[in-house]
């Protein structure tokens, strides 16, 4: 079967549109970078007209990919295609959801046979510091992008007009710092200053070079078959979820050190619990199977997941393990495998040697996560067994 398969529809937002109608000669550029920063701001300049929305309140706008297409002017029979994309701490999604669809959208092109002509990550000059989630946001474009697909982007900086002409170039100077990595790869940086003519030297600047022949994560989930908390742009959300589980270990060390009355003690742990729970939900987003997406999200799938995801038999691959901890020897393909993660004491043993009739599947969900997947029950058609304690 082939592989580009995978990515037929199946996991698509209806309202992410990806090219029918694609032609060889497209130019298609997506546009990224954080919420609010200018990027339909920068398709509608570009192509002349208001054809996709520009938010005008705090609140995110761009909630699908959108396709922007205009002739392009220096030869009319080809066209340029902006994707307009949703910018990552978007007021109504979580950054997840945001990396699948747009993942989704490229591993499906990529499938689909569209080649980009490059990509423009956008930047606002008004931000002080790279910092907090423009960080992030730069972070899982950097992974996304790859290292030989840098020569391929333009890192653009908008809302030029906002600040002194000295405070621009200084934060220029600091942002060329910031992505010096990327610039040495061959990335360019450019300025949108919201006119015609400083948009079309950015896309100029992209025609000028030879179609990408793929993104890092267009090779990872569509050649190489990852799941998407698997490839590098998913392991950094992966990376703030393990911050996360550090932070609450950390608070939990402090109370049982003596701290039980503190009530900021307390007010952290529950911020942390929250923030791991809201994660959590997110990581379940990604609809990718239960035991495979928990342990990708800690770096654990080289322990034991199915190696042939096509063929429907189940064959595990054991590269590195914990001393102690037993695999699964006789596994069979009907078998429903779920790892119980918890922190100490809360009850995993519990649940993994209960009889079939008394657990409820759908209800184990893992609460607080720790750093070990301590033990499995596996269930088959015919038989339950704890396979390790
Ligand atoms: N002064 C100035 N304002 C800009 C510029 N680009 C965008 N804006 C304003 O910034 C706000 C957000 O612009 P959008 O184009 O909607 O930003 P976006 O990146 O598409 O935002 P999302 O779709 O929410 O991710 C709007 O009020 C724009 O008018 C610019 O270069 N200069
Ligand atoms: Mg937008």
């Amino acid at each position: 079967m082939p592989i580009s398969k995978i990515w037929k529809g199946s996991e698509q937002k209806l309202s992410d549109t990806v090219l029918q109608d694609a032609r060889s000669t497209d130019i298609v550029i997506p546009v990224m970078g954080p919420t609010g920063v200018g990027k339909s701001t920068f398709i509608n300049t570009a192509a002349g007209g208001d054809l996709t929305e520009v938010g005008h309140s705090l609140k995110s706008c761009t909630a699908a990919l959108t396709r922007v297409i205009v002739p392009y002017p220096y030869d009319r029979s080809r066209r340029i295609v902006f994707v307009d994309t949703p910018g990552f701490d978007d007021t109504y999604e979580d950054d997840t959801e945001i990396l699948r669809r747009i993942s989704v959208w490229l591993a499906r092109s990529y499938s689909d046979k569209v080649k980009l002509a490059g990509i423009i990550y956008l930047h606002e000059i008004t931000q002080p510091r790279m910092k907090g989630t423009a960080r992030r946001n730069f972070d899982v474009f950097d992974k996304l992008c790859g290292v030989k697909a840098a020569q391929n982007v333009i890192l653009g900086t908008t809302k030029r007009a906002n600040v002194k002409p000295d405070v621009a170039a200084g934060r220029e100077q600091q942002l060329r710092d910031f992505w010096k990595d990327m610039i040495q790869q061959g990335s360019l940086m450019a300025q949108f200053d919201g006119t015609s003519e400083s948009a079309w030297k950015i896309v100029n600047a992209i025609t000028d070079k030879q179609l990408l022949e793929c993104l890092h994560i267009q090779n990872e989930l569509v050649d190489l078959g990852k799941i998407l908390p698997e490839t590098a742009a998913g392991s950094i959300l992966r990376g703030s979820l393990k911050d996360l589980v550090a932070a609450h270990k950390k608070t939990i060390t402090e109370l049982r050190g003596g701290k039980e009355g503190g009530d900021d003690v307390q007010a952290r742990l529950k911020d942390t619990e929250d923030q791991i729970r809201t994660l959590l939900v997110q990581i379940q987003a990604l609809k990718v199977p239960i035991g495979r997406r928990i342990l990708a999200f800690f770096g654990l799938g080289h322990l034991w997941f199915p190696s042939n995801r096509d063929s429907g038999t189940l064959s595990m691959k054991v590269s590195e393990q914990w001393p102690g901890d037993t695999v699964l020897q006789g596994a069979r393909a009907t078998d429903i495998v779920i790892p119980v993660i918890g922190t100490t004491g809360v009850g995993k043993s519990t649940v993994s040697t209960s009889s079939v009739d008394d657990l409820p599947l759908w209800e184990v969900k893992p609460l607080v996560i720790s750093d070990a997947v301590t033990d499995c029950i596996r269930i088959s058609d015919s038989d339950t067994e704890s396979a390790v304690t």
